[in-house]
């Protein structure tokens, strides 16, 4: 009897005879190629600090550019509206395995085409137009989703927003139950996009249960803090959990919606067919990648790195006279209010490029600047982190941030930074 490989037919050659039939990027496009290669450049010689970007791996990129892209797909795996979808449901049903077995989560859905998406989907699957909501504020850390004004979420829904305390500066959980009692809300979501805490999802549950509300944790940010087993996980306690996969869980451009097994037909339905067609399935293939690289010691390390080298730079920074939103930090992100420094958000952030050092600027709770030119610059380890950067390069970076900022922005000193940015970088290569 044959073995399964021998009855296969020899393995086909993709690759083309002639490089004039089939020309790479390069020889048929050099101007966009050349952007491509320019980005390389800037993503190696400069100190990537956005708290939401990072370094996917060469498998995650290879998966995410193959032509399982050129599949439609609608549907979930043996159940698609469109026929050939033997090896796209192979596909899709590792990454599902792959990421309840890494999260504990009852169901997940892989299809979100991003964060934006998954969140809405959680809106269409519990929702109906109108009804109340209550969310973290976008100036408190929150996200555009979680009901900003400018938002769909914030038009076609009743969100209410809560907010750090004046007095601690944290989350006050006695507040935020007494707002759910008076609103009622259907939904109530956690989870952020610039705190720099924990969040006790504990808390949030006990309050969801009292008002009878379905409780979502948006954990895109800290999701592979929570994967690499350095950050408490909401799986526990939230009905359902949304993720992005290309933050610090560093795969590739997508989302995930994780949920209990009671809300698994709602939630499939309300991506697609409510928000979606065809999923993109070479970013399903690469969130399996993801998923498998997630489960890895090299990643707990990365994991904790990003933990103890977000400290490190809150440390430096709290050594040279900056304010930060609740005073530190213990997560992967640090966010700074430049008031005390009497610049922008802007400004800061703008500099800092010039510098090598890779910031957003950002609203720090009740601003009193407007969101597109704020008080707050908010910093992230994550990419730096896989690169391999310690707890000395993230002090450093905090020394040369206020270098940059204590000088006034002096061009002079924003090249000098560079320089010596770009030498410490090419120590460290691009994963
Ligand atoms: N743009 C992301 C961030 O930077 O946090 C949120 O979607």
């Amino acid at each position: 009897m044959q073995s399964a490989s021998a009855s296969r037919s020899p393995a086909p050659s993709f690759a083309p005879a002639d490089a004039s039939v089939a020309p790479s990027l390069a020889q048929f496009d050099p101007e966009l190629a050349g952007f491509i290669d320019d980005e390389a450049v800037r993503q190696r010689e400069t100190v990537r600090l956005i708290a939401s970007e990072n370094y996917a791996s060469r498998a995650v990129r290879e998966a995410s550019a193959s032509l399982l892209a050129n599949k439609y797909s609608e549907g979930y795996p043996g159940a698609r509206y469109y026929e050939g979808q033997q090896n796209i449901d192979k596909v899709e049903r590792l990454a599902i395995a792959r990421a309840k077995s890494l999260f504990g989560a009852e169901h997940v859905n892989v299809q979100p085409h991003s964060g934006s998406p998954a969140n809405l989907a959680v809106y269409l699957a519990f929702l109906q137009p109108g009804d109340p909501v209550l969310a973290l504020d976008l100036a408190h850390g929150g996200h555009l989703t979680h009901g900003a004004r400018v938002s769909l979420t914030g038009k076609h829904w009743n969100v209410q927003h809560y907010g750090l305390s004046r007095e601690t500066g944290r989350l006050d959980y006695d507040a935020i139950r007494a707002q759910a009692r008076e609103l009622q809300p259907r939904l109530i979501i956690a989870g952020h996009t610039a705190y720099p805490r924990h969040q006790d999802f504990a808390a949030f549950r006990s309050i969801a249960d009292e008002v009878g509300a379905i409780l979502m944790v948006d954990m895109a940010h800290f999701a592979g803090l929570v994967a690499g087993g350095v950050h408490p996980s909401p799986l526990p306690y939230a009905d359902v959990v949304t993720t992005t996969t290309h933050k610090s869980l560093r795969g590739p451009r997508g989302a995930m919606i994780l949920c209990r097994e009671a809300h698994a037909a709602r939630i499939d339905k309300a991506v697609f067919p409510g928000l979606q067609g065809g999923p993109h399935n070479a970013i399903t293939a690469a969130i399996a990648v993801c998923m498998k690289e997630a489960t890895t010691p090299e990643f707990a390390r990365y994991a904790q790195a990003c933990v103890s080298n977000a400290a490190a730079l809150a440390d430096s920074l709290l050594e040279h006279g900056f304010e930060l939103v609740t005073g530190g930090t213990d997560n992967h992100l640090v966010l700074v209010d430049l008031r005390s420094k009497g610049l922008g958000g802007k400004p800061v952030a703008q500099a800092l490029d010039r510098a090598g050092l890779v910031a957003n600027y950002n609203a720090v709770p009740w601003d009193t600047r407007p969101p597109r030119d704020p008080s707050g610059l908010r910093l992230g380890s994550p990419a730096m982190s896989a690169r391999g950067f310690g707890e000395a390069e993230f002090r450093q970076i905090g020394a040369w941030i206020a270098s940059a900022v204590d000088s006034g922005l002096d061009e002079a000193v924003l090249a000098r930074i560079a320089g010596e940015v770009r030498e410490l970088c090419v120590r460290y290569p691009m994963p």
